[in-house]
């Protein structure tokens, strides 16, 4: 049998101590616990309280998965070194946190009255339900009132939040917006060796150092608790120190993390540089991972015994003991009964955590996934803006006044009001200020509004989303924009698996309300290929509580948009605005010049709530269910099937993809009793398979059919019409249904 490294670790650690000399007794804890260091005994004494108590909560949690009471293991030992990041920094520093990094919650902890963080830990992992942060969702390190905002498990997905708080942080100061921490703040965020070759903190790093190299102030302290090894996988010697020494932008600050005092000074220097200069620094902590990868990891199957045995010969523990007890300031006997107090102490709590009642139902599990308060989102969508202030942005001449114009117009004013009603708003992406987007969506938006606020990013959308992230965190309200929707899956593990996620594992502490545009489908004229006619949703569809929104028409785009902002303001919503780019520009419907594609801009219009599409037509023969794109088809089909063929139809246009208007979906079925669903995303994974699930799921006994594009990517040219969803097809298949009436 495999030897229990935790049990070796732990005697060790207390053998170590029993051997140690105490030094003379020091007469003064406040003195520095070594010529030249910051580190007072104090100070030292305290850290090495908070590395014990992070080290006991990784064998309790241990000890418990021994009962199978516990459901993560991955722990911080040999890292507890963090805990002196911790000290350097307040508590207001908002922290996004490295699964490893016990030792630096501990030690917030104590900086904030009233905390409970060993209780909190071990709620966590025995998945208790009133754990306070994910309340059973997760472990996570994560507290409101510490500002740790919780982390999921992706590696480096935290980076570019990071970044985009402390860029907001800075952006807000600038624009006299008010602010929840102090303005001389920084963020900070930890991470492991290996994450640090991630793209995502790649990007994050990069993005960083693109805004400082130009003078633009982005406090974010980036620090590396490097062990050495992901999992298995070594870090070649040096590189970490390589790769960052000499970004341009960024200070490199490094030390070791198993040696207290050098830590402290490190961390100290790191804080100071980022406070002060308002710019990122790279702060590298070499430490040691104890104990393996996890609880489940058999380290022995790819490190020789002599490896871990050397690595345990680091435990930085051994180290904080010989500095207290030979610097003389504290007893062997002292520290030891620290640590089994210590040990006794968790035990208790890990007992009555292992108690704590469990999430029992699902609707308990998703209760905090994403809140919708319709009455809410209604009102706060009707409420009007300054209307000198309107009047102003407009320069007098106000859109309602001009004659009915096309979607991208209509768009560009809804969002124009929405900079006139919330200061907090940012409106941000690739070209999206000057040029006015790829499109011009945005045009005269940077102008208006100030460059402060409408503005170009950097070219990487994990970027531009982690932006709005961390602009949700700092209390703004960001409309990023992603270029198409083909370019969306270069980063939309930002959108799934931390925007989307963020209410689930904090229950709703925390949010990050963000609106994101993105112009997308297929039936460009003149832009061909499949990357700007993407026609697949399916990897937005399944983003649970995700809110998508995909208007047809410009007077529905102005109401979605303002109903959208709304919903993120009032709830924390994380929404998709999902702009059909071939509709952009068309302003007639079923001739030139018929101009039935525009409307009016009516700043005063009934919102469009969240899952209610929009019916025309009355016609009892067929109900034809679509949106965007495929709804301007069906409507034009629509007018041809009643004139050369006499049927008579209602069309319905979805207008929401999520949730999706179930109640209108299922009336105007059993209106007509035949179903014609238009779908122009793809037959796998589009949103045709939703409405027709919804009809069954509804008892819906008519006809149904659906025309959809292939499973394919486009080509370009003609050749693109041949997968794409065509009006031939359509009237076909509507023809069909009604069984050629
Ligand atoms: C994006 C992603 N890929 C893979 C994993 C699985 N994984 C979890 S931890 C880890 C290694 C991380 O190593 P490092 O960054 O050095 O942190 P350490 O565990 O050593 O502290 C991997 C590959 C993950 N969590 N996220
Ligand atoms: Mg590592």
């Amino acid at each position: 049998m495999a030897v229990n490294r935790a049990a070796v670790v732990d005697q060790r650690f207390l053998q170590h101590v029993a051997r140690l000399t105490p030094g003379p007794a020091q007469p003064n804890l406040d003195a520095a616990v070594a010529p030249g260091r910051g580190l007072s005994g104090r100070l030292a004494l305290q850290l090495f309280e908070s590395m014990i108590a992070s080290r006991h909560l990784d064998l309790a949690s241990r000890d418990l998965k021994s009962r199978d009471a516990s459901f993560y293991t991955i722990g911080s030992a040999g890292h507890e070194g963090s805990a002196a990041v911790a000290a350097s920094l307040r508590p207001t520093d908002m922290a996004f946190l490295h699964y490893r990094s016990g030792g630096f919650f501990v030690q917030r902890a104590r900086q904030v009255p009233g905390q409970t963080p060993l209780l909190d830990v071990l709620l966590g992992v025995t998945a208790a339900k009133d754990e306070p942060i994910a309340g059973g969702r997760h472990k996570v390190f994560g507290s409101k009132s510490l500002f740790i905002p919780p982390q999921t498990s992706t590696i480096a997905s935290h980076l570019p939040k990071a970044v985009g708080a402390a860029f907001t942080l800075e952006r807000r100061k600038r624009l006299g917006l008010p602010l929840d921490v102090p303005e001389d703040s920084v963020i900070v965020c930890t991470f492991g060796d290996a994450s640090s070759n991630h793209s995502t903190a790649q990007g994050a790093i990069n993005a960083a150092c693109w805004s400082s190299f130009q003078n633009v102030p982005v406090p974010v302290l980036f620090v590396c608790e490097d062990n050495g090894i992901g999992i298995s996988v070594t870090t070649p010697s040096g590189w970490v120190a390589a790769n960052h020494q000499n970004r341009p932008g960024m200070r490199y600050f490094g030390g070791s993390g198993l040696d207290l005092p050098e830590a402290y000074d490190a961390a100290q220097a790191a804080v100071a540089y980022v406070r002060e200069h308002r710019r990122p620094a790279f702060l590298h902590l070499k430490v040691v991972r104890l104990l393996g990868h996890a609880g489940s990891d058999v380290e022995q199957s790819y490190r020789s015994e002599e490896e871990i045995e050397a690595s345990e010969a680091l435990d930085p523990l051994r180290r904080a003991a010989t500095l207290l007890i030979e610097g003389g300031w504290a007893s062997p006997e002292l520290l030891t009964q620290l640590y089994e107090d210590t040990r006794a102490r968790c035990a208790a709590l890990a007992q009555e955590a292992a108690d704590r009642p469990k999430l029992t139902t699902a609707e308990e599990v998703v209760a905090p996934l994403a809140p919708r308060r319709p009455a809410l989102i209604e009102a706060e969508a009707r409420r009007a803006p300054d209307a000198a202030a309107r009047l102003s942005l407009w320069e007098g001449k106000l859109p309602e006044a001009d004659r009915p114009r096309h979607l991208a117009v209509q768009i560009n004013r809804a969002l124009g009001d929405l900079l006139v009603k919330y200061p907090e708003l940012m409106l941000f992406g690739e070209d999206v200020a000057k040029k006015g987007g790829v499109y011009n969506v945005t045009t005269g938006l940077s102008r208006r509004a100030g460059v402060g606020r409408v503005f170009n990013t950097l070219l990487d959308e994990q970027t531009i989303l982690g932006l709005a992230i961390g602009a949700g965190h700092m209390g703004s309200l960001p409309i990023p924009e992603i270029q198409y929707l083909a370019y969306l899956h270069n980063a939309e593990d930002q959108l799934r698996g931390e925007a989307g996620s963020l209410q689930f594992f904090s229950q709703g502490q925390f949010q990050n309300p963000m609106v994101v545009r993105i112009a997308g489908y297929a039936y460009q004229k003149g832009f061909g290929g499949h990357f700007h006619n993407d026609n697949s949703v399916a990897v937005l569809r399944d983003i649970p509580g995700l809110v998508i929104a995909s208007p047809s028409r410009g007077d529905d785009a102005a109401a979605m948009l303002r109903t959208c902002v709304a919903a993120a303001k009032v709830d924390g919503a994380v929404c998709v605005f999902l702009e059909p780019i071939a509709l952009y520009m068309t302003k007639d419907l079923h001739q030139d010049g018929d101009g039935l594609w525009s409307t009016p801009y009516d700043p005063d219009a009934d919102p469009a709530p969240i899952g209610v599409g929009r019916v025309t037509g009355e016609g009892r023969d067929l109900t034809i269910i679509s949106w965007a794109n495929g709804h301007w088809m069906s409507q034009r089909v629509a007018r041809r099937l009643e004139e050369q063929h006499g049927l008579r139809c209602r069309v319905l246009d979805l207008r929401w993809l999520n949730p999706l208007p179930i109640e209108d979906i299922l009336r105007e079925a059993v209106a007509t009793g035949r179903v014609l669903v238009v779908d122009e995303t793809r037959r796998t994974g589009g949103v045709s398979e939703g409405v027709l699930t919804a009809l069954i799921d509804g008892g819906f006994s008519g006809r149904m059919a659906r025309v959809a594009a292939w499973d394919t990517y486009i080509p370009l040219g003609a050749a693109a019409n041949l997968v794409l969803v065509q009006e031939h097809d359509i009237e076909a298949a509507a023809l069909k249904l009604v069984g050629g009436k």
